[in-house]
Formats: structure tokens, C-alpha cells, sequence
């Protein structure tokens, strides 16, 4: 055919398969997100000055993004998942809302304030894990005396790609405290004994608001001695839903891991993406042939099927992270895959 020919093609909203085949149908995945770092330390400061220069009033939310340099627009931290680092000063309020993109937060700095989900205060400590499911309003409070600073995370590159994302905002500030404080997290403190009178309510989100970090440390404790572990992510533990023993939302899957000292690991790749934050220590991961060094509260993105594998730098102190990806969005779609690799460097 000639030049004409696919021209005409062109204004009849058809397209040549041929020439698309290979883009469209790759061996392998291929992420548009890199490989990266971002440095807690560096970016610290900015959040200071931010808190000092604009009110609450004026942003919804004081939150740098964490923008992938692979994918900014729409600013993503890889390919179906945002990270943010929020801060609120003592005293400040932020404005209930809510989005059908299901969100959480991971505790960095600071105490004494709390986010309000549909009606209960959940408090925040560093290290907690808090849950904020899609379409369940939530406002924060801070009732301290220092800056409180925590990551953020939501699905909402996955949803908006989805073209599923609803957002609204509440009439008033802030909502009505209905619930006792971190009762979803009361009511399932054990975890191995349900409250009967409760059901999943079929989004597929855990009905858990707050996994403290006192009951995180405690299991990780609790087989600091024995626990064989994972050669390529440590000792990792699944945050899980009580009701099904599955993944803590839909969409995310959340872990903590602990890399005893002189760990290194093995490569793997998967087809998940996952976005990592470093709780306490020093190490690497390599992505890809890319060394991202990394210490307390950096935060690191591995792209979907990229290999990577984790180095504890220390010969003496653990390193933690907590992770989360996609993982249960691949396996409910089929789509997961793993396998063993090297990522050099
Ligand atoms: C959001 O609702 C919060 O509620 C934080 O604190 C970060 C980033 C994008 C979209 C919504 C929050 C967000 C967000």
C-alpha cells in the first residue's frame, strides 16, 4: 500500500495491526516508570518550609507528590500507584472528603494527631498503618505540639486509568466524631478472633483502621530468632484483612520486612509494582542495573517486572521496610506473574 492508502485508513478511524503489533503485544512488560529514590532527607526541608508558607486554608492537602520521572502526567510513583509525604502542623485541620480511589497512611513523624474515617478518630504514631477505603470520608486533626508527617498512598493512577474516580467534598470542615477512637482497630486486636456481629461489607477492603506499630513490632519480635524468612525480601509480613486473610484493600498489598544484618538478597522480578519505605537502617536495592542506596524514611520504586533485589548495608543493625504494590490487583486479574533473575550492578 501506499503512503495514500494508510492516510485514508487514518481518516476512517482505522489502523493498520501490522504496524502496531510489536508495541502492543511485547514479549514482556515494559514500565514506563524508573527506578528510584527519593530522599527523605532532601526533601524534608521542603516539607518545613511548606508548612511555614501555606495554610490549610489554602491547599486542601500539604503534600509533596512523588512524581516518577517516567511518568508525569498524570504524576504517578509507578504505573498504578501514587506516593505522597503530607505534613500538618499542631493545631491545623484538613478537610473531610472523600474519592473512590482507596488510600492509606504510613506514619513517619510526630504524634497526636488523627484522621477521622467515616466517624472514627483514628490516631496516628510512627510506624501505624492507617486505612482509608475508597468513598469513606476522611479529615485529619492535629492535636500535638510538633509537625506530624506521614506518607500517603493511593490507587488513584489505577482508578483514574480505570476511569472510575469520584470525588466529593463534605459541607462542613470537618465530620462528626461518631465511633469510638480506632475501634475498627479494636474490635480485631487480635486478629484471630472475629467480633460476630460484624461482616465484610464487599469491597474487599479490611475492616481494620489502624495496624499499629506496637502490634507490628510484636510480630516481628515475636520470630526475631527463628523465622527462615525470604531470600530475596527478608522476613516479610503481610498486612492482612481479619475476615479473609487476604490483602489489606482490593487494590494494595501492604508488608513490612525486616532484612537481618549482613542480608543479601536474591533477584526477583514480578509483574506487581511496588513502592518501598525504609522504617530504620541503611542498605541498597538494585532495580535493573540501578543501585539505589537508601536510609530512614527514603522511599523507592520498583517498576513491574523489573529485577531487584535488596542488600541490609549494616553487619550489625536490622534494616526494615515497609512495602506496598499492586499484587492483588494482578492476581485477581490472572495477570500475576514471578520468577528469579539478577538485576546486575
Ligand atoms: C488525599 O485525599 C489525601 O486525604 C492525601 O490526606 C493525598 C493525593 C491525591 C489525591 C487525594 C488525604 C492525596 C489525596
Amino acid at each position: 500500500m501506499t503512503d495514500d492508502a494508510y492516510a485514508a485508513l487514518e481518516q476512517l478511524g482505522a489502523a493498520p495491526l501490522w504496524r502496531f503489533y510489536g508495541n502492543l503485544f511485547p514479549a514482556q512488560p515494559r514500565s514506563r516508570a524508573l527506578p528510584y529514590r527519593w530522599s527523605w532527607q532532601d526533601l524534608r526541608p521542603h516539607l518545613l518550609h511548606f508548612s511555614k508558607t501555606l495554610s490549610l486554608h489554602e491547599a486542601e492537602r500539604r503534600v509533596l507528590m512523588l512524581v516518577n520521572p517516567g511518568l508525569t502526567d498524570p504524576p504517578a510513583t509507578v504505573t498504578t500507584l501514587y506516593a505522597g509525604l503530607q505534613i500538618i502542623l499542631p493545631g491545623e485541620t484538613a478537610q473531610a472528603h472523600r474519592h473512590t480511589s482507596n488510600a492509606f497512611r504510613f506514619v513517619l513523624e510526630g504524634e497526636g494527631a488523627y484522621t477521622t474515617v467515616n466517624g472514627e478518630p483514628v490516631r496516628m504514631a510512627p510506624g501505624d498503618l492507617l486505612l482509608t477505603p475508597g468513598w469513606h470520608w476522611h479529615d485529619h486533626t492535629h492535636q500535638g505540639d510538633a509537625p506530624m508527617i506521614w506518607l500517603d498512598a493511593l490507587d488513584y493512577p489505577l482508578v483514574n486509568a480505570l476511569e472510575a474516580g469520584f470525588y466529593e467534598q463534605y459541607p462542613e470542615r470537618l465530620q462528626p466524631l461518631t465511633r469510638g477512637a480506632d475501634l475498627g482497630s479494636r474490635q480485631f486486636l487480635h486478629g484471630r478472633l472475629n467480633p460476630t456481629w460484624l461482616t465484610p461489607d464487599g469491597t474487599g477492603n479490611s475492616p481494620v483502621t489502624r495496624y499499629t506499630w506496637q502490634e507490628t513490632a510484636r510480630a516481628l519480635d515475636a520470630i526475631a530468632e527463628d523465622a527462615t524468612g525470604s531470600e530475596v525480601d527478608g522476613i516479610a509480613l503481610e498486612y492482612t484483612d481479619p475476615f479473609t486473610g487476604g490483602p489489606v484493600m482490593p487494590t494494595i498489598g501492604c508488608r513490612i520486612h525486616r532484612l537481618r544484618p549482613g542480608f543479601d538478597g536474591a533477584g526477583r522480578r514480578h509483574t506487581a509494582s511496588t513502592v518501598i519505605n525504609v522504617v530504620r537502617g541503611e542498605g541498597a536495592t538494585v532495580v535493573d542495573g540501578v543501585r539505589l542506596e537508601w536510609s530512614e524514611h527514603d522511599t523507592i520504586a520498583i517498576p513491574g517486572w523489573a529485577t531487584y533485589r535488596h542488600v541490609n548495608a549494616s553487619a550489625s543493625r536490622d534494616a526494615v521496610l515497609f512495602s506496598y504494590s499492586d499484587e492483588p490487583v494482578m492476581r485477581s486479574l490472572g495477570l500475576y506473574r514471578t520468577e528469579p533473575g539478577d538485576p546486575g550492578a
